[in-house]
């Protein structure tokens, strides 16, 4: 039977650069070559730590982490784009965000060595702890939006997430309030292809993510989140539009997980080599290498003088992060509730009293 359509939608798409790192002249707004040098060196530095962190993890000295690689322009052109004021909250893999909202790399050595004092973040970097519960912090940071709508405070609200957290009920109902009462959000969704395990053909039958935004009656955008050029463009232009009271946009950063889910998985059991091998080829930071190679502001002196920086401001975290005294053994218990029930008070004393038998009071 004929159907008259009451609406018709689109999904926009964003690439500026090319895989070959060529720009798109339509699109491209030119920046200046240090602000370019900036979002490389900022990569750099993300994949550097990154690379760090895993190899401290192998050596024992680190616990669980979960890689960034593959997914650096995605953090790095979108956390650039907000203001020192906006508030972001992450969730769990955005050390590249955290790198370039200034969180100190040794917090988040710590953070991923188990030590909740890693999460502790310092309040004037705007930026809320670490969300291990996949899309739980997403009505919060909606409710933090609404908050600053009501004082009339201009702050943007990001909010970090990845493909597999649009299958829970927080981010539908998160983006529901957000459309509802539109609300000053960017919501940067990356769409890295996989939740664990869990390929995004299972994760939803939509041909995109960036489309779900429409049924909660706001903007939503596909973006190569490979080039971080199209990134931090989309999160600017969606950025200024909340701030200008134009409401909520859901950015999609389409892009590759390229390690294992975490450091206690191994994706070689679940993923092809020739699909994983493909998306290494689009590597994020060799696109915009290229691009700067070709406007003639790279060369492989600078590219060497970059990574050599980037390194020693990694090594100089890591050995921050090793000579922290060690935590309170206490805090394990302390953590749990703000006044210990009398059978945790006496479950710890009898720990404090095992490790001063033991006699060097650590754990
Ligand atoms: C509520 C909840 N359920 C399950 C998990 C276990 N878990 C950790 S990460 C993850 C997948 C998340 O996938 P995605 O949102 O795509 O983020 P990515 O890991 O790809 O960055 C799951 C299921 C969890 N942390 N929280
Ligand atoms: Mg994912």
């Amino acid at each position: 039977m004929p159907k008259e359509p009451i609406e018709k939608f689109s999904v926009p798409w964003l690439q500026i650069l090319n895989e070959e790192g060529r720009p798109d002249p339509a699109l491209y707004q030119p920046l200046e070559p240090k602000e370019i040098q900036f979002l490389y060196e900022a990569m750099t530095l993300s994949r550097v730590f990154d690379e760090k962190a895993l190899i401290l993890q192998r050596e024992g000295r680190l616990g669980t982490y979960a890689p960034v690689r593959g997914q650096e322009a995605t953090q790095i052109g979108s956390a650039l784009a907000f203001g020192p004021t906006d508030w972001i909250f992450p969730a769990f893999r955005e050390m590249g965000v955290a790198i370039v909202r200034g969180i100190p790399m040794r917090m988040l050595f710590q953070y991923w060595s188990g030590d909740e004092r890693g999460n502790d973040l310092p309040t004037n970097r705007h930026y809320f702890p670490i969300a291990i519960p996949v899309a739980t912090h997403i009505p919060h940071a909606v409710g933090a939006a609404w908050a600053a709508k009501y004082r009339k405070d201009p702050i943007v609200v990001g909010i970090y997430f990845g493909d597999g957290a649009t299958s829970k009920g927080d981010f539908h109902e998160g983006m529901n309030m957000a459309g509802v009462f539109h609300l000053p959000v960017v919501l940067i969704c990356q769409n890295n292809q996989w939740a664990i395990s869990v390929p995004i053909r299972r994760q939803t039958a939509a041909q995109t993510l960036a489309q779900k935004a429409l049924a909660y009656g706001f903007e939503g955008i596909r973006v190569d989140g490979n080039d971080i050029l199209a990134v931090y463009r989309a999160a600017k232009d969606a950025i200024e539009k909340a701030r200008s009271g134009g409401g909520p946009t859901l950015i999609e950063c389409l892009t590759y997980r390229i390690g294992d889910h975490t450091t206690a998985d191994d994706a070689s059991r679940y993923r092809k080599e020739e699909t994983l091998r493909a998306w290494i080829a689009k590597d994020p930071i060799e696109r915009l290498r290229k691009f700067m190679e070709a406007q003639k502001f790279w060369t492989p002196e600078y590219g060497e003088r970059v990574r050599a920086e980037a390194e020693r401001r990694v090594e100089e975290s890591v050995k921050e992060y090793e000579s922290q005294p060690a935590p309170d053994p206490s805090d394990i218990f302390r953590y749990t509730y703000y006044d210990l029930t009398p059978p945790l008070r006496e479950q710890m004393d009898g720990f404090l009293n095992y490790l001063k038998d033991r006699g060097d009071g650590k754990v």
